[in-house]
């Protein structure tokens, strides 16, 4: 009898023994695992959600445009307003995952949008306020009529003209590298459409080598030689519906911390994702200052 109960105390130590092996080991393998791994722990499943932070159309019937002469635009209006700003962030290493610290480039801008007889011209303010990274980056343009809130349709380059200069039919949209646009840049375009909404979004391409042009748009959004589209279109968005380019509306962003996890300077950003994006929708206005800096 006395050796069992000494066999059975064995056994029972041993156990637990193990089971703090085990513990040691699910905590060193979570230190291993990299940013993309973590953040693959979660799955997207409406993948409209990337859509909603920022109202990705702007409808131009705020516009007035009644009694113009020909050539005339409308007073300009300025988006998206109330002191905010569109923030657009990239990963830059698409297709690949990358490691989701989402600084690679971070542009702030604010538009003004004036409307005539067929056309629509305007501004565009921008500051690059992050370039992580490494790979060459240029900035591209893209211009887009909005149908019905959802369906975009590219507007083609004969019809765009950037900075004075008509851009060139059939070709790439209109895109510079990022160190010629400098800290800040104000873009000057025209376009011809009669739409009710337009959408005007940045994107970026990565350059490795001369011929080698990879293009990363936001979330939802298609390549952009499709020249018509739904959002949320799942050419940039990961397997597990994550993206490499969001564009956010908001006051101030913070800057996350490089080759940190964007999980962690954004604290929020889990609950959101988790909700389906019904919960902690202010999530960008609640950055872990240990983890992003301004
Ligand atoms: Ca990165």
């Amino acid at each position: 009898m006395k050796t069992n109960k000494i066999f059975i105390a064995v056994l029972f130590i041993s156990s637990l023994f193990m089971a703090s092996c085990i513990n040691d080991n699910l905590d060193n393998v979570n230190e291993d695992l990299t940013n993309a791994e973590i953040m693959n722990q979660l799955k997207i499943k409406d993948l409209s959600i990337w859509n909603t932070l920022t109202t990705q159309s702007i409808d131009l019937s705020s516009l007035k445009s009644s009694n113009l002469k020909s050539g005339q635009a409308t007073q300009m209006m300025e988006y998206p307003g109330d002191g905010k700003y569109y923030f657009a962030l990239f990963e830059d290493l698409y297709p690949s995952e990358g490691d989701y610290d989402f600084n690679d480039i971070i542009i702030k801008s604010n538009l003004k949008l004036g409307q005539g007889n067929g056309f629509v011209e305007g501004y565009l303010m921008s500051e690059l306020v992050n370039k992580g990274g490494s790979l060459p980056v240029e900035i591209g343009l893209m211009f887009y009529e909005v149908h019905d809130e959802k369906t975009y349709v590219r507007i083609p380059n004969e019809n765009i003209t950037v900075n004075g200069n008509p851009l060139e039919k059939g070709g790439n949209p209109w895109s510079l590298p990022y160190e010629k646009l400098g800290k800040k840049w104000e873009i000057k375009f025209e376009f011809k459409s009669e739409a009710k909404s337009v959408w005007i979004a940045y994107h970026i391409v990565t350059v490795r080598e001369k011929e080698k042009r990879t293009e990363i748009l936001t979330g939802g959004f298609a390549k952009t030689d499709v020249e018509k589209f739904q959002i949320p279109v799942k050419d940039f968005l990961s397997k597990n519906g994550f993206p490499w380019g969001l564009e956010i509306t908001a006051k101030e962003f913070a800057i996350p911390n490089e080759k940190k996890l964007f999980l962690y300077a954004y604290p929020k950003f889990e609950e959101w994702v988790k909700s389906e994006g019904n919960e902690a929708k202010d999530w960008f206005d609640y950055p872990n200052e240990e983890y992003t800096h301004k």
